[in-house]
C-alpha cells in the first residue's frame, strides 16, 4: 500500500472477549507512551460518536432489532468512515491505539452463524495492525469479573463460541498475552511488546492493508 521509508506512528490493536482487560489496558499503555513524549491517540471501535456508531449503539443495547448482515456491515461501515484520517495520524507520526477491530467485527458475527469468509470480505482494505494483542482469558474467568452488562453478546455460551472463532483469525501480527495474570503483569507484558513495534514503525515499515 505505502512503500515510502518515511517515519510513522504504529497501530497497535487490542483484542479479546468482554471483559478480558482490554480498556483498562488501552489507558494504562496510553499514559506510558504519553509519558515517554510520544505523539499518541486512543481510539474505539465501535465508535459510537457517528450516525453508524449510534444505529450500532441502540442495536447493542437492544434498543432496536437488525439483521445479522446488516450489523455486520454497520460495524464494518464504522471503521471505513474512519479509516482516512487513520492513515491521515499514522502518517504525521501518531500512534494509535485501538480497543477493538477489524477481528472483533469478524469474531463476534462468525459466532452467530454468518460465513467466515463473508465476514471478512467488507474489513478487506482497511489498514492493517502493526501488532494486535490478544488478551487471552478463559470465557469462565471473563465472566466472574464483576459480571457481564446489559449489552448483547455478554453470555457465557457466546463468549465460548466467539474465542473459538478468534483463533481462526490469529496471524504474525498477533501476540497472544495471558489475561488471567494480575494488571501490572499483563501491562508489563503489553509495553515490553509495543515499545519494539513503535521503534519499527519509526524506522519507515510500510503501512499494509488487511485481510491480502
Ligand atoms: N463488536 C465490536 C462486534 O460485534 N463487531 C465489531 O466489529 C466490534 C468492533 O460489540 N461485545 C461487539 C463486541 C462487543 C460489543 O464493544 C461492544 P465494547 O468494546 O464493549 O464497546
Amino acid at each position: 500500500m505505502d512503500a515510502s521509508n518515511e517515519s510513522r506512528g504504529a497501530l497497535v490493536v487490542f483484542e479479546g472477549l468482554d471483559r478480558s482487560g482490554k480498556t483498562s489496558q488501552c489507558g494504562r499503555l496510553l499514559s506510558y507512551l504519553e509519558g515517554l513524549g510520544h505523539s499518541i491517540e486512543l481510539w474505539r471501535f465501535p465508535d459510537r460518536t457517528t450516525s453508524v456508531g449510534k444505529m450500532i449503539s441502540a442495536y447493542l443495547s437492544n434498543e432496536s432489532q437488525l439483521d445479522d448482515h446488516t450489523i455486520h456491515l454497520l460495524f464494518s461501515a464504522n471503521r471505513w468512515e474512519k479509516r482516512s484520517m487513520m492513515e491521515m495520524k499514522l502518517k504525521a507520526g501518531t500512534t494509535l491505539i485501538v480497543d477493538r477491530y477489524s477481528y472483533s467485527g469478524v469474531a463476534f458475527s462468525s459466532a452467530k452463524g454468518l460465513d467466515f469468509e463473508w465476514c471478512k470480505a467488507p474489513e478487506i482494505g482497511l489498514i492493517a495492525p502493526d501488532l494486535v494483542l490478544y488478551l487471552e482469558i478463559p470465557p469462565e474467568k471473563a465472566a466472574e469479573r464483576g459480571g457481564y452488562g446489559g449489552e448483547r453478546y455478554e453470555q457465557l455460551k457466546f463468549q465460548k463460541k466467539v474465542a473459538q472463532h478468534y483463533k481462526l483469525l490469529e496471524d504474525s501480527s498477533w501476540k497472544i498475552i495471558d489475561a488471567s495474570q494480575s494488571m501490572e503483569d499483563v501491562e508489563k507484558q503489553v509495553k515490553e511488546t509495543v515499545s519494539e513495534h513503535v521503534l519499527s514503525c519509526q524506522k519507515g515499515k510500510a503501512l499494509s492493508s488487511l485481510w491480502s
